[in-house]
Order: C-alpha cells, then sequence, then structure tokens
C-alpha cells in the first residue's frame, strides 16, 4: 500500500464515517428497540434494555448492552436526568458485581452453630415453605411486629416498604434512615414542611457561590453531583470547604477551613450574626416567606465570630470575610444540605442552622440556590389497606412526615408504643436493643435485604448478641458477606441487571420516572426479588396482596395511572419526564410551597418548642478525645459503595485496600511513617485488622480518617476477606440525636499501635 493509496482509503473511510455518524440518531434508535440485530455480527445479537443502576443509591440511568445472552458494556442513559449519558467507575463495574464468581447461586438451609456458614444446599421450594413457616409462626405466637424487616439497596421496595406492611409489621429499618440522613429529612420538614428527599435539590448551573460542610464530592462520587459541582466551578463559581480534611473538593477551593471536628453549629450561627448584625440577608425574602426571624436576631447576639473562633479554631476575621462574601453573591450561593449528616448527635439542631443560614441568604426556591423539587404522582397497584400504615423512609423513598408528639395530625405508632426520640419514624439501629432486652417488646424474628449487619450499623458487638438470640434470621443477598453465616435460610437474589423491578419514582426538578427491567435470565440458581416477595406472600396467606399474574402487569397496571405502559416507557428510552415547579415563580397566588404549619419557612418552630427541643439551633460541645486518642472520622472513596463494592473483581484492582490517615507531624511523633502498618484500637479495646499508614498533613492532628466498608472478616468474599480495617467495627459507641433518631457516629476514639 502506497501513502497515496492509503491516504486516498483513509479519506473514504472518513467519508463513510461521517455519513454513518449523521444517521447516529436513527441508527441508535433503531439499535435500542429489542432485539434489533447488526447484520454484519451475525450471528450474535445486540440487545439495548434499560435499567437505574444499583452500584449505589444515586440511580443513574443506564443502557445495558447484551450480546449472546451475556452484558458486554453498560453506559448512562442520556435521557435520564440523573446520569445524563454518564456513569461512574462503580456504575460501570456492575458487569463486573453480575459475573463475579463469589455470588451465592443456590438457597442455603442451616445445618449447625449460627455464625460459623454451616449451611446445605436447598430447593427453592423448600427454602420458600421453611422461612414462610417460620415467620408464620412468629406472627401467630407472638403478633406480626415481633419480625423486624431491614431492607436496603435501590430493590428494597419489596422487602422494606411492600412485604412488611402486608404482614403487619412496623418495624422496619432502612440504614438509610438512622445512620444517614434522617436529621437532614427531619429538620427540613420543621423548618420547610417538606423533605429534600433523595436527590439533593442544589441548583448547581446557577449558581456562584459554593459552601461545602464535610460533604466531600469528588469522593462522596454522585455521578450528577460531581457533574455539576465541576461544571459550577469551571463557569467561575467560587467555593468554600469546611473540612478538618484536606478532601478532594477542599484542593478546587479558594479557601479551606480546617475546622475542628464537631463544632460546625457554632461556624454556622456565626456566620448567621454576621448576617444579622450587619444588616447583609435578605431582607425582603425573610419578609415574605418566613415566620420568626425577630425570635432568631435576639437569639443569634451573642454568637459572634470571636466567640466561635476558639471552638471551631476558624479565625475570626475568616468568618466574617466568608459571611460577607456569601451576602454579596446571594440569592446564587448555597450551602449545600449534605447527606451523610449523623455526626455528633445533634444532627437535626446542626441542619437546621445549615437550612435558617440558606434561607438568610433567601436562596430557597431561587436560582442559584436551593431548587424545589417534585415526585411524579403513579397510583399504587390495586391493594386492600395494609394492616399497618408506614415504613421508614430511606435514601430516595418517601419522606417520612414530621411526628413531633403535640403536632396536629401526629399519627401514633403503629404498635402503639412510643419511641426514644420525638419523631417516631423507626430507625435501623434503635431496632436492635429489643431483639436483646424486649423491650418496649421483644423481637424475634428478622429479615435483612440487602443490608450489610456487620459494616453498617454500629456497636457490631450488640449485633452479633441480638443474632444469637433471634429465633428465625432469614438472609436476602447477593454475595457472601459475613452476616450471612449467621442467617437460618439464605437465598441468592439476582442482580439488578437480571431483573424487573419497581419503577424508580424520581423527586427531581424535573420529576421522572424510570425502568428496570433484566438484561439477561438471571444466573441459575437465583430469583428476583419481586418473585421472592410475591412466594413468600402467597404462602403467609396474603394472596390479596399480590393478585398481579405477572410482574408485566403490574408495572402496566402502575403505568397505565399516568397514561403509559412499558412499551411506551422502552419507546420513550427507559424514561420519563414531567415538567417541574423548581423555583418561587412556578408556584401562583395562595399557592405555597412550604406546608408547614404557618404556610411559610419556620425559622423559629412552634413544634420543637411545644416538644420541648429548643426552638433555635444552640451549638453544644461534644465530647474530646482522651489523651492519646484521636477522633475517628470516615469517608467514601469514590470507586467504592459502602461494604458492599470491595469483592467486585474490577474496583479491587483499583483500590484493593483502605488506608489511615493520620497528620504527617503526629506520625512522626509516634514513630510511624506511610506504609507502616499499624492496629487501630479504640476507647473499648475494640481492634481493627491490620492497615497501612498514610501520613499526610491534609487532616488535622486531632482526627484520623478511614475509607468506609473495609477490613471485611469472616466473610466467603475471596477479594476482599482481611483487606484493610473496618470503621464500622471501630464504632462500638454512638449519640441519639433525640429529634430525629439519628446514631452520631464520629464520638469513638482510636490509638494506633503497631503491627508486630
Ligand atoms: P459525610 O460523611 O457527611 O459524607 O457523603 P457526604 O454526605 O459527603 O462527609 C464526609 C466528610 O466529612 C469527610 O471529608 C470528613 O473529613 C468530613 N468531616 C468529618 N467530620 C467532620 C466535622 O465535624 N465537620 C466537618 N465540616 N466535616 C467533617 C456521604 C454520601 O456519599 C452518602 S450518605 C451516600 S448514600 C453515598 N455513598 C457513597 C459511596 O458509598 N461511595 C461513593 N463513592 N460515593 C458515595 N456518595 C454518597
Ligand atoms: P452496603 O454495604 O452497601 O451498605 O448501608 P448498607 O446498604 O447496608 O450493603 C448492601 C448489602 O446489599 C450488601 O450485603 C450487599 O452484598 C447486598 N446487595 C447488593 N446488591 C444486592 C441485590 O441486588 N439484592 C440483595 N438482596 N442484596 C444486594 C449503607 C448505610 O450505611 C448508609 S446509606 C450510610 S450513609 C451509612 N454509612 C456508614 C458509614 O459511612 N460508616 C459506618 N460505619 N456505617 C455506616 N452506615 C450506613
Ligand atoms: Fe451507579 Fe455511579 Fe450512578 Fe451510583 S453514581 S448509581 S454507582 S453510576
Amino acid at each position: 500500500l502506497t501513502r497515496r493509496e492509503f491516504l486516498r482509503r483513509g479519506g473514504a473511510l472518513a467519508g463513510m464515517w461521517t455519513g454513518l455518524s449523521q444517521l447516529g440518531e436513527p441508527v441508535l434508535a433503531f439499535l435500542r428497540t429489542r432485539g434489533a440485530r447488526w447484520p454484519w455480527y451475525r450471528p450474535d445479537e445486540v440487545r439495548i434494555t434499560y435499567n437505574y443502576c444499583d452500584m449505589c443509591m444515586w440511580r443513574c440511568g443506564m443502557l445495558v448492552y447484551t450480546v449472546n445472552g451475556r452484558v458486554v458494556k453498560v453506559e448512562g442513559n442520556p435521557k435520564d436526568p440523573k446520569s445524563r449519558g454518564r456513569l461512574c467507575g462503580r456504575g460501570q463495574a456492575a458487569v463486573a458485581h453480575l459475573y463475579d464468581p463469589d455470588r451465592l447461586r443456590k438457597p442455603l438451609i442451616r445445618t449447625g452453630e449460627r455464625g460459623t456458614w454451616s449451611f446445605r444446599e436447598a430447593s427453592w421450594e423448600e427454602a420458600l415453605d421453611r422461612a414462610a413457616e417460620a415467620l408464620a409462626r412468629l406472627r401467630d405466637q407472638y403478633g406480626p411486629e415481633s419480625v423486624a424487616w431491614f431492607a436496603h439497596t435501590t430493590g428494597d421496595f419489596w422487602f422494606g416498604d411492600y412485604l412488611p406492611l402486608a404482614f403487619g409489621s412496623p418495624n422496619v429499618g432502612k440504614p438509610a434512615t438512622g445512620l444517614c440522613l434522617t436529621p437532614r429529612e427531619v429538620a427540613a420538614q420543621i423548618t420547610f414542611g417538606r423533605g429534600i428527599g433523595g436527590h439533593e435539590p442544589v441548583d448547581w448551573e446557577n449558581t456562584r457561590y459554593i459552601v461545602l460542610i464535610g460533604n466531600h464530592i469528588g469522593e462522596n462520587a454522585h455521578n450528577t453531583v460531581m457533574q455539576d459541582f465541576a461544571r459550577a466551578l469551571a463557569q467561575g463559581a467560587k467555593l468554600v470547604v469546611v473540612d478538618p480534611r484536606y478532601s478532594t473538593a477542599a484542593m478546587k477551593a479558594h479557601r479551606w477551613l480546617p475546622i475542628k471536628p464537631g463544632t460546625d453549629t457554632a461556624l454556622l450561627l456565626a456566620w448567621m450574626n454576621v448576617l444579622i448584625t450587619e444588616g447583609l440577608y435578605d431582607r425582603e425574602y425573610i419578609e415574605k416567606y418566613t415566620v420568626g426571624f425577630e425570635r432568631l436576631a435576639e437569639h443569634i447576639r451573642p454568637f459572634t465570630p470571636e466567640w466561635a473562633a476558639p471552638i471551631t479554631e476558624i479565625p475570626a476575621e475568616v468568618i466574617r470575610e466568608v459571611a460577607r462574601e456569601m451576602a454579596a453573591h446571594r440569592p446564587q450561593v448555597v450551602i449545600p444540605p449534605g447527606r451523610h449528616v449523623v455526626w455528633y448527635g445533634n444532627d437535626t439542631q446542626r441542619m437546621r442552622a445549615l437550612f435558617i443560614l440558606n434561607v438568610l441568604l433567601g436562596n430557597v426556591g431561587r436560582r442559584g440556590g436551593l431548587y424545589l423539587p417534585r415526585a411524579p404522582a403513579l397510583d399504587p397497584y390495586p391493594h386492600p389497606p395494609f394492616p399497618v400504615e408506614v415504613a421508614a423512609g430511606g435514601c430516595g423513598a418517601a419522606a417520612v412526615g414530621i411526628r413531633i408528639p403535640d403536632t396536629p395530625g401526629h399519627p401514633p405508632r403503629a404498635d402503639g408504643v412510643g419511641s426514644k426520640f420525638a419523631t417516631g419514624p423507626v430507625v435501623i439501629q434503635e431496632l436492635i436493643e429489643p431483639m436483646i432486652t424486649g423491650q418496649p417488646y421483644p423481637i424475634r424474628g428478622l429479615v435483612v435485604y440487602g443490608v450489610n449487619l456487620f459494616h453498617s450499623i454500629p456497636n457490631v458487638p450488640r449485633t452479633i448478641e441480638a443474632l444469637k438470640r433471634l429465633e428465625f434470621v432469614l438472609a436476602i443477598d447477593v454475595l457472601p458477606q459475613e452476616h450471612l453465616a449467621w442467617a437460618d435460610i439464605v437465598l441468592p437474589e439476582a442482580t439488578f441487571l437480571e431483573r424487573y423491578d419497581e419503577l424508580w419514582v424520581a423527586s427531581h426538578r424535573i420529576p421522572y420516572i424510570a425502568l428496570r427491567e433484566p438484561a439477561v435470565e438471571p444466573l441459575p440458581d437465583t430469583r428476583p426479588g419481586w418473585w421472592i416477595a410475591r412466594e413468600l406472600g402467597l404462602r403467609l396467606g396474603l394472596a390479596d396482596y399480590f393478585q398481579w399474574s405477572s410482574i408485566e402487569e403490574y408495572l402496566n397496571t402502575r403505568l397505565m395511572s399516568v397514561g403509559l405502559s412499558l412499551d411506551r416507557l422502552r419507546e420513550a428510552g427507559g424514561v420519563f419526564t414531567w415538567p417541574g415547579k423548581p423555583y418561587l415563580e412556578d408556584y401562583g397566588e395562595g399557592e405555597t410551597p412550604f406546608p408547614t404549619p404557618s404556610g411559610k419557612i419556620e425559622i423559629y418552630s412552634e413544634a420543637l418548642a411545644r416538644a420541648g427541643f429548643d426552638p433555635l439551633p444552640v451549638y453544644e460541645p461534644v465530647e474530646e478525645p482522651p489523651p492519646g486518642y484521636f477522633r475517628l472520622l470516615y469517608g467514601r472513596h469514590p470507586l467504592h459503595t459502602f461494604g458492599k463494592t470491595q469483592n467486585n473483581p474490577w474496583l479491587a484492582e483499583v483500590y484493593p485496600e483502605n488506608e489511615v490517615w493520620v497528620n504527617d507531624e503526629m506520625a512522626a511523633a509516634l514513630g510511624l511513617k506511610n506504609g507502616d502498618r499499624v492496629l487501630l484500637e479504640n476507647q473499648d479495646g475494640v481492634r481493627s485488622g491490620p492497615v497501612r499508614v498514610r501520613a499526610t498533613p491534609r487532616i488535622r492532628k486531632d482526627a484520623v480518617y478511614l475509607v468506609h466498608g473495609f477490613g471485611h472478616r469472616g466473610s466467603r468474599l475471596s477479594r476482599a476477606e482481611g483487606r484493610g480495617a473496618s470503621d464500622n467495627l471501630l464504632i462500638t459507641r454512638y449519640r441519639l440525636d433525640p429529634i430525629s433518631g439519628g446514631a452520631g457516629m464520629r464520638v469513638n476514639f482510636v490509638r494506633l499501635i503497631r503491627e508486630v
């Protein structure tokens, strides 16, 4: 081939390519119809199916490419508001999740001691019969509330919302409540009369000034948040990061404020003080949309920057300057609410302070601030009323209404028993206690669906004690995580790429629904969650709740209530959107977006005052680390989700184990250097497995930091077992937020012991 000939042919090919790419959209549309064939790619078949990602709780819309009955690739669905055609690294690794050789493949029935992995394989028929028999016995003997249901992952509808309610138990726990966002949702309900919901409603595209409190975007790798955050910075938005650690986000900030852990409420109060005393707040907005400002102005007077400086260890001048910068950018300034907000046990009040600061800047319902999300209204599949009214909410689930005693319309708990905290929704960690103490009444059975009991719930020794006492434990999972060893029956679920599921009904700027459909047949001998729930339901005498003849009929009936069908949803690209009402101007005269008792934003909360709580946020000091100990902080790695991805063959290759971040000067004082292996021992003498030291100036001297989810010990996970240290193992204590029931987990301290 001569050079001339090569260029000529290259030019022709390029011309052909341009022609083909002009065909792009119609060709893609053709391929996206199920069963389309590449004529030149005989005999394989490229199928594209629709899904929403379950590699974390963000639920990015996904296109799944299958060739010859095997998933070969996933990519972001361009029509989906949460992925916009992109997936993060974890989403891409969904293929490796599906084909993880360690996956559970057979129902298992326990043959020996709990905790010893003594099981025999069983048929589905036998396993389901036995599970239903055990659940029915507990229901008949002690009442349906004697069975607790723990559920998570994006498939948790069947075991966290539907079956437990049909069964009649109000004791449903999702880790995404008490161990994640309950204080934020409760604070938002009190202040705005509405929850924040699964998608933090930050109007990134219009914002000009961002203040991140904790909230480590970039390590916390929610796909569209990272896209939006990067675009906002590229458009010139200023960034302040408040974090004891020089996080990935802090690297992009024009100011990093290395706050003393646990003192954020003092900083928020001081910022409010500057805005109010210097008259920099949005007076017009406050008058029109809020109640209680005068009381706040009075309350805030002593909380000057000079008061906050020694508490937070941030200079008073810096506090004042940041407040003035915020005010100069209002209303296009935002302090995003964060997500994992259970920090120190006073978290509802910290979140109230954060919301009120946003309100003073007049940004709620305004461009560049916090927009007002909405969800589409689909009818449920018709069923008789449930014997109990409500299950606990969760990431993305409907927010549980505020239920402070005394509040008009406060519905009693279904079991008639008061709870330890004011707002009533059941939080997962508080359901462990009655399994041991029998108070306020005993819980004797547990169904655990997609919850990593030993990695997500604090105080592992207490969880083990509870598991020893339970009369029956059923676990439904995809991987042999360590808690499965404690189950009586284990049921292997098909992964999200192999199953239909409940529709994803998203509360968002653009309300939308998304479809999950199977890309391939479930690996033998696994089954989808909806099928397992139905089979158990039928065996439990709950046939009235499972009247649908097939999952397609179930989904079509729900879709019909908004004039859609499965086929129409597929034709629309797996996602269907409606117009939202994100800004205040979208609400007409006499219509309020803030359904509080006053119909306005409640800066001063009468409901909190009536229930005996501070009606305006106050700062409470937190316990200091004892001498020789560091405060244990923890967070995310962009390529792992909680404790569930450490075994993923692709992700484990890139980041196989965590490290403990220690301030470099403190490490030197302890004679430690980068890469040394240490054990961490907490205040109660509990020790982690060995973990490498990361000596770095990027963290304060009083704290150490671990990426959450590592340190699997006692699992059957071949790649994850024994790698790194578990933050959760070291969290033997937590402080219960008295308002929301959230478990503040940053109240544990560790010392470093060199491994010998
Ligand atoms: P936080 O735990 O609140 O998490 O993500 P975020 O809501 O961002 O924040 C962790 C940060 O807080 C760390 O940088 C830590 O140094 C800092 N910090 C610790 N103590 C303090 C303090 O006292 N004050 C301040 N100002 N900062 C402090 C959690 C979020 O991540 C959640 S809830 C979920 S469900 C998702 N999970 C997840 C995941 O598993 N993997 C990845 N890659 N991304 C995820 N994104 C989401
Ligand atoms: P994961 O480790 O993701 O965390 O708590 P979890 O949701 O419990 O556990 C998911 C479980 O579901 C695993 O057992 C996994 O194998 C299984 N699974 C995965 N896919 C499927 C499936 O398709 N079907 C079924 N049936 N099972 C499946 C998360 C929770 O943890 C949250 S939201 C937060 S924000 C808190 N974070 C946190 C922390 O940062 N540190 C500590 N120490 N504790 C925490 N607890 C909370
Ligand atoms: Fe999946 Fe990543 Fe989206 Fe989470 S952020 S749903 S892991 S693609």
